[in-house]
């Protein structure tokens, strides 16, 4: 059997977590058009008779400029240590020579493959550039084009990877997915509906905390909590007569459902926290 740990890691929005979810088949991170949508280390653990692999998303890699980002890149930070692979990805529009000296700072002691993503949005020639500037970068053992929205290389990625671990037994039992409760999910299924329905800065201002996780005889009852930074960020997450919340719960709740295959009633409130980035208090019982 073989068994071991594959990191992803890139800039922010190059594709990580659309990636982790094409691998394992199963929607685990969330996903957004908007930088900075990863916040923690997610593992998604995918198991055979033949091999297991955990799989880690981390969040893109940035300077940080807050203690919730300084959090970020410690997430980040502890996916280089354990690490059998990483797999660098970049984005196939992207600043290459800013990526790459993103991947150089890493001072990598593993090896990695470079990982192309996005190709369906740029012509073939495309991948003569970047096997020219990135097949003599020494870092990268393999060098591969993927398109993780679609699955274009997806396979490929996979047997490469195997054939690449090593030997050895299972770290997790067959059947778990990941090392993170259900409640972790619930939560950022929520903040994913936030990264998709709100503007500019309020996604950033904003966590999502699970208050409440419990069995009803027919239903899953969750409350949860919409932490914003100030009272007038309150205002637009409740939106015209509660009109902008109702839609984060529908959206919300519907994916949630789907998660975890059963009916959910799902309670959303909202709460000020004057500056929660910034506090070390708030930023552990928010879980960063
Ligand atoms: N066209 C295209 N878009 C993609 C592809 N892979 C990801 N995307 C899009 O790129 C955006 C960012 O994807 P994410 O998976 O959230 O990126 P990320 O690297 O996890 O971003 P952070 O968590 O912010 O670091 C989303 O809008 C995805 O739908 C791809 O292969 N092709
Ligand atoms: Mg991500």
């Amino acid at each position: 059997m073989k068994a071991g740990f594959v990191n992803i890691f890139g800039k922010p929005n190059a594709g990580k977590s659309t990636l982790l979810n094409a691998l394992m088949k199963e929607k685990l991170a969330i996903v957004s058009s908007k930088v900075q949508t990863t916040r923690h280390r997610i593992k998604g653990i995918l198991s055979t008779p033949q091999y297991q692999v955990i799989f880690s998303d981390t969040p893109g890699i940035i300077d940080p400029k807050y203690k919730l980002h300084e959090k970020m890149m410690k997430a980040v930070r502890s996916a280089l240590e354990d690490a059998d692979l990483a797999l660098l990805l970049v984005d196939s529009k992207e600043n290459w020579q800013e990526a790459d000296q993103v991947f150089s700072s890493l001072r990598l002691k593993v090896p990695s493959f470079l990982i192309v993503n996005k190709i369906d949005r740029v012509p073939i020639e495309k991948q003569q550039e970047a096997r020219s500037f990135f097949g003599e970068k020494e870092y990268a053992k393999e060098l591969l084009f993927i398109a993780a929205i679609n699955g274009t290389g997806v396979d490929e990625l996979l047997k490469k990877i195997i054939a690449f671990l090593p030997e050895g037994n299972a770290f997790y039992a067959d059947d778990e997915i990941s090392d993170l409760p259900t409640k972790f999910f619930v939560a950022e299924i929520i903040r994913e509906k936030i990264f998709g329905l709100m503007e500019d800065e309020i996604p950033y201002q904003t966590t999502v905390l699970v208050q409440e996780f419990k069995e009803k005889s027919t239903l899953i009852k969750i409350r949860a909590e919409i932490i914003v930074q100030r009272e007038s960020q309150k205002a637009i997450i409740l939106g015209e007569g509660g009109k902008m919340i109702k839609q984060i719960g529908t959206d919300a709740r519907k994916d949630i459902e789907k998660f975890i295959e059963q009916k959910v009633f799902l309670e959303l409130f909202v709460k000020v926290r004057a500056n929660w980035r910034e506090n070390e208090l708030y930023l552990k019982e928010y879980g960063y």
